[in-house]
């Protein structure tokens, strides 16, 4: 059986009546869905016959202000590997009012949250999920240096993922974020070492420690890294949350402190932390 390779962007461009160049940015964009096979882009038929059902004229204004899917947009392109495309939307995000803070939470967390559903239902191989992680890796990089926040600090905060835990790029991400909010951040990345917490967070005089687990797998290293915490720092407050601490009975299991149920709830945490050091 022949495979159904799709349109080229060419015909693709030829029924939709635009120019070429206007499909072609629509793909980048993350407004068509395209694949690319051989050096050329497809786009399968069932992706036009949407496209050309979406209301108005411009695809640009499609949706209104605020109601645009980044992070449907997003996940197109990370699918497809297409690294510059993703920095378009990144880029189209910003100029249409959002802020890199919610870049983080409402484009790219959104699109891997989708791509890791896909990849667990089979449709998606690990080799694209893989693809993906690299692109948002060097989006964050990019991204990186607009949360640094002038002023004086609130103090610093550790943050890590404990050992075994390989999910690090909302490590970096909530260090961006906690950094927005004026925190001095030491982000220890991705299976960090118990001992890596407790240097770090002796050496900067950290106010608090954030242990970030994604993988349920990783709660008996997670609560290694608290204990060892506690034994060499006992007054260090240390925080847990992520997808891996369902809840404050996972936290309380684990030997921490608090349980931070989202980002917002981390930074109240931290400047409860903050508060009480300073009274202390
Ligand atoms: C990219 C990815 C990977 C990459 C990680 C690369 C990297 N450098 O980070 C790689 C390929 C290495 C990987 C490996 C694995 N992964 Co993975 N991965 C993902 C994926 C697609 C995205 C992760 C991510 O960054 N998400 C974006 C973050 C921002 O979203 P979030 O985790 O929902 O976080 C939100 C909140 O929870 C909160 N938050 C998160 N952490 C914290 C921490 C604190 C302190 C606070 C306050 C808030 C907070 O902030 C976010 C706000 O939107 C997820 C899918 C998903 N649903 O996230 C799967 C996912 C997490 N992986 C999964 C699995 C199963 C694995 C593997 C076991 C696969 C395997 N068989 O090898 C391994 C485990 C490796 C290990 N030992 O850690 C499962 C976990 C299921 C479970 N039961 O726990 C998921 C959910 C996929 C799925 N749908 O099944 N993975």
């Amino acid at each position: 059986m022949v495979r159904d390779e799709g349109l080229t962007l060419h015909e693709a461009a030829a029924e939709l009546g635009v120019h070429y160049m206007t499909a072609y940015r629509y793909v980048r964009l993350g407004q068509l869905d395209a694949v690319k096979r051989s050096g050329t882009w497809r786009v399968s038929r069932a992706e036009l016959d949407r496209f050309r059902a979406e209301p108005s004229e411009e695809p640009a204004e499609r949706a209104p202000r605020g109601r645009v899917d980044w992070g449907q947009r997003m996940h197109s392109r990370l699918v497809a590997g297409d690294a510059g495309g993703a920095w378009s939307v990144i880029e189209s995000a910003l100029a249409a009012g959002s802020t890199p803070a919610r870049v983080y939470t409402e484009v790219i967390s959104p699109a891997l949250v989708n791509i890791g559903e896909r990849w667990a239902a089979g449709e998606l191989d690990i080799s694209v999920e893989h693809r993906a992680t690299g692109i948002v890796q060097r989006i964050i990089g990019r991204l990186g240096p607009q949360f640094v926040r002038r002023g004086r600090s609130r103090g610093s905060v550790v943050i890590g993922a404990p050992s075994g835990e390989r999910h690090g790029l909302v490590v970096s991400m909530l260090s961006d974020l906690v950094r927005a909010a004026g925190w001095e951040v030491s982000d220890i990345g991705a299976d960090s070492p118990a001992s890596s917490f407790v240097s770090a967070a002796r050496e900067t005089r950290s106010a608090a420690v954030v242990v970030s687990v994604t993988h349920a797998d990783s709660l008996e290293s997670c609560r290694d890294t608290v204990l060892a915490i506690r034994e060499a720092e006992p007054d260090m407050p240390v925080i847990v949350g992520g997808r891996g601490i369902a809840s404050r009975a996972v936290a309380a299991s684990v030997g921490a402190d608090h349980h931070s149920a989202g980002l917002d709830d981390l930074l109240d945490l931290l400047d409860q932390v903050a508060a009480g050091s300073r009274t202390a």
